[in-house]
């Protein structure tokens, strides 16, 4: 085993602190440095992410895609692409994704609002891009082959549609799906309500849940695999890179978590009970919230979870074991319990650099 693999068992999954109530200094501002952007929105990135009618959303880990306004439309411009994508120090992969990023850019925008989104594919085979959960005409559905022919390698597409709700929503191809999704292609799609929200939300996240089969020794994600995944993600990103969510104590907080994994994930927050308060289908009546501490988050699915801070570090994870700590191997040995004095030395003169673990538990590879 080398140390790149014992390295990998280090990282956990989906998991994250929240120090809730602690204020820290940070900029929320965007950080769109290292991005590729397309040239004419290079020229018109100082568009706000808001408009004045909503609290932004933050992307954890991610950032918000900048738009214009043209005629009244607002014009946004999303690059498929392969991208250099780091999901931890010393944890790299070759995947696929949005202007430059995986998950893609957030689209946030406002009910009501018309949008044009210009798809360039610089990928080697065609994709397209499905608006999930979007209320919009048949054309603009981004099923390719069904509802648009596929958006082949070097041209760019155009959808353009009215928003006609809101809520927390995805986007994601529907063009080779299985490889497109299993190499980071999503991203998530923001809409706020047209009348504002009765109860101020101070701080706004927004999180996706993915899986990704990256094999020790390996530099691309496989997507041939369906359930044994090497590590399981937040905006792409493991623990420790993972970013906190953190608020002041008393601020209103909503996590919105959306999944494009291919597992459902108890999402458990500890400290508060938090409301669930909405989903892909908009933001549910009050009368419709409930309380809990973990909520399953299904494949495909989305839901918003709001509570009010307090003070301490807390813990906020998938309540799914291994993926709270990332897998990484299957099918290994089971060495708890077995003395493995000597056998090292004897391997390492087979396998230089063999490290003999797991005799005592699983955390002596943390
Ligand atoms: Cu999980």
């Amino acid at each position: 085993m080398n140390p790149s693999r014992r390295h990998w068992f280090r990282v956990a999954g989906l998991a994250s602190l929240a120090p809730l109530g602690l204020f820290a200094r940070r900029t929320f501002a965007q950080d769109h440095s290292g991005h590729v952007m397309p040239p004419q929105q290079s020229a018109s990135s100082s568009a706000p992410a808001s408009d004045g009618r909503y609290t932004p959303v933050r992307t954890l880990n991610g950032w918000t895609l900048p738009h214009r306004m043209v005629d009244g439309v607002k014009e946004f411009h999303l690059v498929a692409e392969e991208i250099e994508h780091e999901f931890a120090p010393g944890c790299r992969a070759k995947c696929w994704g949005y202007n430059g990023t995986t998950p893609g850019p957030t689209i946030e925008a406002v009910e009501g609002d018309r949008v044009r989104i210009y798809v360039t594919n610089r990928l080697p085979e065609h994709t397209s891009v499905h608006w999930h959960g979007l209320l919009l005409p048949s054309g603009m559905d981004g099923v390719g082959g069904l509802s648009q022919p596929h958006i082949q390698p070097g041209e760019t597409y155009v959808y353009e549609f009215t928003l006609r709700q809101h809520g927390t929503h995805m986007y994601h191809p529907h063009a080779d799906e299985m490889v497109q999704m299993a190499v980071g292609m999503m991203g998530m799609f923001i809409i706020h309500p047209k009348d504002g929200e009765p109860d101020r939300i101070d701080r706004d996240y927004a999180i996706l849940l993915h899986n990704w089969a990256l094999h020790p020794g390996t530099y691309r994600p496989d997507p041939s695999v369906m359930v044994d995944f090497d590590l399981w993600t937040m905006n792409s990103k493991v623990f420790p890179a993972i970013e906190p969510l953190v608020a002041r104590t008393g601020e209103r907080v909503r996590v919105r978590i959306g999944n494009l994994s291919m597992w459902n994930h108890p999402i458990h927050m500890h400290g508060v009970q938090f409301s669930v308060t909405g989903s892909d289908g908009g933001r549910w009546a009050k009368g419709l919230w409930r309380p809990e501490t973990t909520e399953i988050v299904g494949v495909g699915q989305t839901r918003d979870l709001e509570f009010v801070a307090v003070p301490g570090d807390w813990a906020f994870h998938c309540h799914m074991s291994h993926h709270t700590m990332n897998a990484m191997g299957h099918e290994i040995p089971n060495t708890i319990g077995v003395d493995q004095s000597g056998v090292e030395a004897e391997i390492r003169k087979l396998l230089p650099g063999y490290m003999a673990m797991g005799q005592g538990g699983m955390a002596e590879h943390q």
